[in-house]
């Protein structure tokens, strides 16, 4: 942690959220009906849930955490409510048998972004299935249904408008490619899956406001109602 703004290294507050890849910014996935997940993959029976079943599933926690985006903006206090994804995993395991040799579960979005996360980090005590932001339920904007909240890990790895759990035995780098680090701790500045984070700092941070223009701009292109 940086000591004097109690930040990790190379991160800045901001304000401005949402504000995710710029290729998923013309999208805001409006859920109708009744919202589901696919759990597929490493599993014997791959399955559908609601994310209501989910979301009422014992365990169910309030959480503070900071989001910290690998661009190096980062927007502090948001107050989640979930289910831990331990207690959704527990779950899991039993309705659909997840094999032995999984190792990592990629989470998919309603508006195709995909991350993969190592299985005992998303098992981590803090990493949440979110269903609510500042006591209210989520919206568009805010990932509904369900979003994935993983604090210790950079941003793009906690999944908005979650609609498929699928568990793996190996890593799938997914729409970020290289550009996203297998595990993404922002604590040891795995920013990229190449070269040391403190290397990508200064580029992100020359980059910050050209990419945020270029979400807000395709955002306000197609008001959020984009095709994936
Ligand atoms: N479905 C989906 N989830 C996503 C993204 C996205 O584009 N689509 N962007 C990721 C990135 S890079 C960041 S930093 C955070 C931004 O979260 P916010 O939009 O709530 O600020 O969402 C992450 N989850
Ligand atoms: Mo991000």
């Amino acid at each position: 942690m940086n000591t004097a703004s109690g930040l990790p290294p190379g991160q800045v507050p901001a304000g401005h959220r949402p504000f995710g890849l710029p290729r998923f910014g013309p999208v805001v996935p409006r859920p109708r009906g009744t919202a589901s997940v696919t759990v597929t993959g490493a599993v014997r029976h791959p399955g559908q849930v609601s994310a209501a079943e989910l979301a009422a599933l014992p365990g169910r926690t309030d959480r503070v955490a900071d989001l910290h985006c690998v661009t190096t903006w980062s927007a502090l206090g948001l107050s989640w409510s979930g289910v831990p994804f331990r207690d959704v995993h527990a779950y899991l395991t039993d309705l659909v048998a997840v094999r032995q040799a999984v190792r990592w579960v990629t989470f998919t979005g309603l508006d195709g972004f995909s991350a993969t996360l190592r299985l005992d980090d998303a098992l981590a005590p803090d990493v949440l299935l979110a269903d609510a932001l500042d006591g209210a339920s989520l919206g568009p904007d805010q990932g509904a249904p369900l979003r994935l909240v993983a604090p210790a890990h950079y941003g793009y790895k906690s999944v908005k408008h979650v609609c498929q759990i699928e568990y793996r035995t190996a890593y799938a780098a997914g729409p970020a490619g290289w550009k996203a680090h297998p595990r993404g701790r922002v604590a040891h500045e795995e920013r990229s899956r190449y070269l040391p984070g403190r290397v990508w700092r200064p580029l992100w941070r020359a980059l910050l406001p050209r990419s945020r223009a270029a979400y807000e701009s395709a955002r306000a292109r197609t008001n959020g109602r984009g095709r994936p």
